[in-house]
């Protein structure tokens, strides 16, 4: 009984039954219910996996510029944002700068193990150039993955191609299967010399899609589907997206929030189209998440994005510093070979440490029924972390929290919010107050925030916030700890509240 819920505690997604079949082993390998095969696909991709991108890091490099459709949330200035957040342009690439910035990267990154091509337009519709960076990639850095984005119109004439570079994880951008909800999002495409407007151009974007897809899936890539929600447009159309591409063999499925801001000066942040909240963001995640396994850790990175899911470290990584790099990259591979052996020994540690730890809440006290209290409610906890799937970062120094959901049975991930830095240290604490007061509006719904250390100024205004500042599991692994605070809080009979208030928690 114990070894079942510790197995549903480490699960990212709710049970699918496949626990069941005797795949799931005591060590805790939240993958082990995968063949072989893809297990090997996923197992240290940051994108493809939760749990690895606590672990492992990817970079994009930015070769792409042109693109082949025009959609509503996208202003060419900045990057393609199918796959990246707008915001600040990428930095041109030739395909041999982009293989010296890889290797150099690759060399003083050791968790580094994907190298993707999202833009700043579409890959494909810049087949020269994406190509020939990853035909110097697979030449000069054989160990690192490959992976391309694209919105698919001209995926189904590029399969054999990505298949002959050995491209093993392909994102398709898929906002709808319904030409009329797609006229609403795409304007226009460019197909065979001429641009083809509205419902018609619609249509054939989606075929070329669902087509790409297909072909993707009968050769053996793993296949990502991305799908910007965009209320009000599609919002009551993805869950029917989920259900098609799941038939039809997509490994993972990404609902992204629209982001629309006017000052991108895109047709949605112009005509002041909102962007979903957190609540409806996740509701249509969990409502697809029956039919298909969900991903919820995306960061929207930009087309040149460097570093750990959720950092970005670009900027120690300009052409201009890279030109001037001495990389050996036979030494760097050695030693991130075993850098990545020491981070799988590691994960596998910190399973073991989880299971010890990890004691179920369904285990604790039932609350008393006479107090019309039926069930102890779901509780959502933020947490602080610097990486390795460990509660390890000050409270004031996080710029996002991760945010799990903890019930009697699991603890899941939900997602990440972005917020401020509250202390920068030094002289930079003069904003602080509105800094805090920001954190505390991005927190909104958690009952409790874990850290390795807090001050006593921001642990006041959080617990007078109704959100409990805890340091008590520092250094710990994430999913333990959450369920560890989750059983504290039960038994301190802090969850045992009316239903109504109870409700204000999930
Ligand atoms: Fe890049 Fe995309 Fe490959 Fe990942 S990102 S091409 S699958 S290596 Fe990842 Fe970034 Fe989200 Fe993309 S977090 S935007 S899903
Ligand atoms: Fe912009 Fe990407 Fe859409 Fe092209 S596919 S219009 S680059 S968001």
């Amino acid at each position: 009984m114990h070894l079942k819920l510790l197995r549903q505690s480490l699960s990212t997604e709710p049970s699918q039954g496949g626990c069941e079949s005797g795949s799931c082993g005591a060590s805790g390998d939240r993958l082990s219910h995968l063949p072989d095969a893809i297990r090997d696909k996923v197992h240290n991709h940051p994108c493809y996996s939760e749990e690895a991108h606590h672990h492992y890091a990817r970079m994009h490099v930015a070769v792409a510029p042109a693109c082949n459709i025009q959609c509503h949330y996208c202003n060419r200035k900045y990057d393609c944002s199918n796959e990246s957040r707008p915001g600040v342009v990428s930095e041109l690439l030739s395909p041999e700068q982009a293989a010296k910035k890889v290797m150099a990267v690759a060399a003083k990154i050791p968790q580094m193990s994907v190298l993707g091509i999202a833009g700043p337009g579409d890959p494909l519709a810049n087949p020269e150039r994406t190509f020939e960076t990853f035909r110097l990639l697979s030449d000069k850095a054989p160990d690192i993955k490959l992976c391309v984005s694209t919105n698919g119109l001209a995926l189904p004439g590029l399969v054999d191609e990505l298949c002959a570079h050995n491209i093993s994880h392909v994102t398709i951008t898929i906002n709808c299967i319904d030409p009329e909800i797609g006229a609403k999002i795409y304007p226009w495409i460019f197909w065979k010399n001429r641009r083809i407007k509205g419902v018609k151009g619609a249509q054939i974007l989606i075929e070329q899609q669902q087509k790409g897809l297909e072909m993707l899936v009968e050769r053996g890539v793993l296949v990502k589907v991305n799908s910007v929600l965009i209320p009000g447009v599609n919002d009551e159309h993805l869950e029917q997206v989920s259900k098609v591409v799941k038939a039809k063999g997509a490994f993972l499925h990404n609902v992204m929030p629209l982001i629309a801001e006017a000052e991108h000066g895109t047709f949605y942040g112009v005509m002041g189209q909102r962007s979903p909240t957190n609540e409806e963001l996740q509701a249509l995640q969990d409502a697809c998440a029956g039919d298909m396994q969900m991903m919820r850790h995306c960061r929207q990175c930009r087309a040149d994005a460097v570093g750990m899911l959720g950092e970005d470290r670009g900027s120690e990584f300009t052409l201009d510093k890279v030109q001037t790099m001495e990389i050996d990259y036979e030494k760097a591979m050695e030693e991130r070979k075993q850098a990545h052996a020491a981070i799988e020994a590691n994960r596998k540690a910190q399973q073991a440490q989880t299971g010890e730890t990890f004691v179920s809440p369904a285990q604790i006290k039932r609350p008393n029924k006479r107090s019309g209290i039926t069930e102890t409610p779901p509780v959502l906890m933020a947490v602080a972390t610097a990486g390795n799937g460990l509660i390890n970062q000050h409270f004031g120094h996080a710029s996002e929290f991760l945010i799990y959901e903890a019930t009697a049975t699991a603890v899941r991930f939900i997602g990440h919010r972005k917020v401020d830095r509250y202390c920068s240290g030094g002289d930079s604490c003069g904003d602080a107050e509105s800094a805090l007061q920001k954190s505390i509006r991005a927190l909104e719904g958690c009952r409790a925030v874990l850290c390795s250390k807090i001050g006593y100024e921001p642990w006041s205004v959080l617990e007078e916030a109704g959100i409990l500042p805890n340091g008590e599991h520092a250094m710990e692994p994430i999913e333990g700890a959450v369920a560890a605070v989750y059983r504290e809080m039960a038994e301190d009979g802090q969850l045992n509240r009316p239903e109504s208030l109870a409700q204000m928690t999930a």
